[in-house]
């Protein structure tokens, strides 16, 4: 029988040193090695035949739009959006066993029509590739999985998209790491985070699995993570953990509010074969990893059943990892989540959908705060499911696709993105394209600082773009450096659903180089600026 209790297990960093000592006086430590430029592509646009048109007006909405769709494989799309309007994917064109790249495509409309971006010429088969936005401007970032016979399969690539209509700004370099004898990586996921100053090119971090023959030491489908150094914009780091093993379906996600990082795999562990296999969540706050403080924290979530194919989104400090867990009926599929509402240092759990006499398959979810979406599929079906009240309970699931049963049944086959964005792999026309629609947002508000203005004192504007009005949203200003009044101001707001306020620091005083927090229901914005009396100039 299942019980509802959550196994959390908190491990020390320490017992996770692999037993051969390898990182020796570097302890905690991830390895080093200088970025290899030397295989960095261009961008080629995409030939006409590549990508499928787009006839919007023929189409009532919603209805599931055709976005790749030649009689080659496309699959495996990844989606996000700007929060702006843009839109940008990306897919598996598979032309054989041994050759398949990776296509991006862009919307400006919100999804509503779709654009060619252009591909990199790549020599093999490259698949499951995953895209998020930075966090700033128009920027998106990605990565894929390697050919396998790329650096022995080890190949790190790191896309950066800063303007999704212009290629000339798109640039794709890849790290080898066979010098630390890494091989076999695996379905990579990236997580983009933008709050970094000036160190622009800290684009946030990838998550995956692969193997390593490092030293004395060997580690079968491990945990990886990659991120670049915040110092130098050519280095980077890998760490990775030997004492995974059995680790599978990487995900990642950082939550913008904190810069608070959660990567979760499913991973069967000998030593507790009771548990099945379970979620592996690691949580850390990716501005320790700048000041080179290497602290990490590992959980697992689940019980005696099989918990598989996670997937993981936080937002304003509300933290998701929902699954495939066989509850019900032993090899049975149902989607549960597990949530936190206090940085993960607790959990509970939640049933998303459960008929024992269906099985609910391959979860994706986004956070928006105490809302959350989650879409999963059901015999071939697209479902989605939202909360208004962080996890705790879930809508009645609603068919998404417009076509019964044509949604191919596999692992990253549907992809959701913020704002209601997915996409998945559809065979109704006899072989595999990709498709997009929108399943709209939770019934919640939604708060996002949208800005921070200087001036006679400092200006934010916080917008609610949810769907439902925002009562007594909490605010506060705080400025940092030599302020002598006004340093902090707060207080209470309501937000209509679609609207903006703006919020005002009031006079301050003060002289010299300032940092300004701007936070509002979870949300935070940093800026920084220059106090020349009640003035405060240069704010970006
Ligand atoms: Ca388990
Ligand atoms: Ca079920
Ligand atoms: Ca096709």
């Amino acid at each position: 029988m299942f019980r509802k209790a959550i196994i959390v297990l908190c491990i020390g960093v320490l017992l996770l040193l692999p037993a051969h000592g390898f990182f020796g006086e570097e302890k905690e430590k991830p390895f080093y090695t200088p970025i290899k430029m030397s295989r960095e592509r261009m961008p080629i646009p995409v030939k006409a035949e590549m990508a499928g048109k787009v006839e919007m007006s023929m189409m009532a909405m919603p209805s599931s739009i055709p976005v790749a769709n030649t009689e080659n494989t496309e699959m495996h799309p990844s989606v996000e959006t700007d929060g702006d309007g843009t839109v940008f994917a990306a897919y598996t064109l598979q032309m054989d066993i041994l050759n398949a790249n990776i296509m991006y495509i862009y919307s400006q409309d919100n999804g509503a029509t779709w654009q060619e971006g252009g591909y990199f010429n790549l020599e093999g088969a490259y698949d499951y590739p995953a895209i998020d936005y930075w966090g700033s401007g128009g920027t998106f970032i990605g990565t894929f999985a390697p050919d396998p016979s790329d650096c022995d399969g080890a190949a790190q690539y790191v896309l950066r998209v800063d303007d999704v209509t212009d290629p000339t700004t798109w640039s794709l370099v890849d790290w080898d790491w066979t010098d630390y004898n890494q091989r076999d990586r695996e379905s990579p996921d990236r997580a983009g985070y933008s709050d970094v100053g000036d160190a622009t090119w800290w684009y946030g971090v990838i998550a995956d699995t692969g193997s390593s023959d490092y030293a004395d030491s060997a580690g079968e489908h491990i945990p990886i993570f990659n991120w670049p150094d915040y110092t130098s914009d050519s280095s980077g780091w890998i760490w990775w953990w030997d004492s995974f093993p059995n680790s599978a379906h990487a995900c990642i996600d950082i939550d913008r509010s904190n810069g608070v990082l959660y990567a979760a795999w499913d991973q069967y562990n000998e030593s507790r074969p009771d548990y099945g296999r379970d979620i592996l969540l690691a949580i850390a706050d990716v501005h320790d990893w700048w000041q080179e403080i290497w602290e990490i924290n590992w959980y697992y979530l689940g019980g005696s059943e099989d918990n598989t194919y996670p997937d993981v989104a936080a937002e304003n400090g509300y933290i998701y990892v929902v699954c495939q867990a066989d509850i019900t009926i032993p090899g049975k599929q149902d989607i549960i989540c597990f949530y936190s509402h206090d940085g993960g240092k607790t959990w509970e759990t939640s049933t998303i959908a459960a008929d024992p006499a269906k099985d609910e398959v391959y979860p994706s979810i986004v956070a928006y705060g105490e809302g959350a979406t989650c879409t999963f599929l059901i015999d071939g079906d697209i479902y989605v499911s939202h909360t208004t009240d962080g996890g705790v309970t879930w809508s009645e699931a609603k068919k998404v696709n417009d076509e019964d049963g044509s949604v191919y049944n596999g692992y990253r086959t549907l992809k959701l993105a913020t704002a209601g964005n997915i996409m998945w792999t559809d065979m109704r026309n006899g072989n595999a394209d990709v498709y997009y629609d929108s399943v709209g947002y939770p019934p919640t508000p939604i708060i996002t600082i949208k800005d921070i203005a200087g001036g006679f004192g400092v200006k934010a504007t916080i917008a609610n773009t949810g769907t439902a009005n925002a009562e007594n949203v909490e605010w506060s200003i705080t400025l940092d450096g030599l302020v002598f009044m006004g340093k902090e101001k707060s207080g209470n707001v309501n937000i209509a659903a679609g609207s903006e306020v703006t919020i005002k620091s009031g006079l301050v005083f003060g002289i010299g180089p300032v940092s300004i927090t701007a936070k509002a229901g979870g949300a935070t914005k940093t800026a920084s600026g220059m106090a020349v009396g009640p003035f405060i100039l240069g704010v970006g």
